[in-house]
């Protein structure tokens, strides 16, 4: 198979070597029969944070959320209780406003007030849970980090009053000794509970540009087409950047109810991802009244702005002009072999 063919090749390449020869831009080729995505189907559905910038195409890709603990005046702050492996706790944190003052005013973005984040360093151990607050704005979860090690949580959140969301970081420690593992090879399926997932992205996925995942779920070897909503959306997708966890919006592609969004097998997603480099996706679908969480490693190829191929205007990023970067670029012009015309909109 074609696609199991070019996943083989980029397994080949060297992980987290940013600039470096290797920046090949796809995961895998479009698959046939999913619609292609429309850039209009792609509102503001309330959860961005700061991706505005990315949709205009004008001021390059917005930066990633989640590197900072403090951002635009809010401030996550983190338990201070030393947490141990293994052992169910609650998790226990709040968002002070740009006064200081715990802040207890949301707005809602896919059926939540704050979506929380909590993975190890090493991009293990995924969890995407749902804190409850208390009236003094203290957010609590019950949650087991199994492991020891450095874990990073992310809390994604939009106050009242503002426009775009926030993703704000924190790292949290769980004492003990560990092994970090090493980031899976990217690969074009994920099996979770007998569940396959199958991901596809419609042309390469390079640095600046607005990429379309759409990841597929079947079930002994048939497409899944009931699956069930989950906060308002057939699938939710985070992803995260090798290295730096830096924390990437995702929106969906339509919604349950709208008419026009299948539930499933198919599930769109688009995004703008910033930079080249090695990524983690983590894949939250429901079905039968249960949540699982599908993982796929994806290498992401430098900006193509140099590309004559690639001249579609809302994708001009004349910003995105690194002169470090020119060499690594040209280097890896054969990698972008013939998909450059699919990759146009
Ligand atoms: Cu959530």
């Amino acid at each position: 198979m074609n696609t199991a063919t070019r996943v083989g090749a980029f397994g080949a390449g060297v992980a987290l070597t940013f600039g470096a020869a290797f920046g090949v831009g796809q995961l895998v080729g479009p698959i046939g029969e999913e619609p292609r995505p429309s850039h209009d189907a792609h509102g503001g559905d309330g959860d961005g944070g700061g991706d505005g910038a990315g949709h205009g195409g004008h001021e390059g890709p917005a930066a990633p959320g989640g590197l900072q603990i403090s951002e635009r005046g809010y401030t996550l702050v983190p338990p201070t209780e030393p947490l141990t492996a293994g052992e169910r706790t609650d998790l226990t944190f709040r968002i002070e406003g740009p006064g200081g003052e715990p802040l207890t005013a949301y707005r809602t973005s896919h059926e939540k007030e704050l979506h929380l984040i909590v993975v190890r360093r090493d991009l293990t151990g995924f969890q995407h849970v749902h804190p409850e607050r208390g009236p003094d704005g203290t957010w609590s979860v019950p949650i087991t980090l199994e492991g020891a090690g450095a874990y990073r949580m992310f809390a994604d959140f939009l106050p009242e009053g503002e426009e775009s969301g926030l993703t704000l970081g924190a790292d949290l420690a769980v004492a003990g000794e560990h092994t970090p593992e090493p980031l899976p090879e990217p690969a074009a399926t994920d099996t979770v509970d007998g569940y396959t997932v199958a991901l596809a992205a419609e042309g390469p996925v390079r640095a600046g540009a607005e990429a379309a995942l759409t990841l597929t779920v079947s079930r002994d070897g048939e497409p899944v087409t009931d699956l069930e909503p989950y906060l308002g959306a057939y699938g939710h997708l985070v992803a995260l950047r090798a290295g730096d966890l830096g924390y990437l919006h995702v929106h969906p592609q339509g919604e349950p109810g709208d008419g026009v969004t299948p539930a499933g097998p198919g599930i769109t997603f688009h995004t703008t991802v910033p930079s080249e480099g090695t990524y983690r996706l983590y894949l939250d679908f429901q079905h039968g009244g249960e949540v699982r969480t599908a993982e796929f490693t994806l290498r992401v190829g430098a900006a193509d702005h140099d590309d004559p191929d690639h001249d579609d205007p809302d994708h001009d990023d004349p910003e995105h002009d690194d002169p470090e970067q020119d060499d690594a670029e040209h280097g890896t012009d054969t990698a972008h072999e013939t998909d450059d015309a699919e990759h146009r909109h």
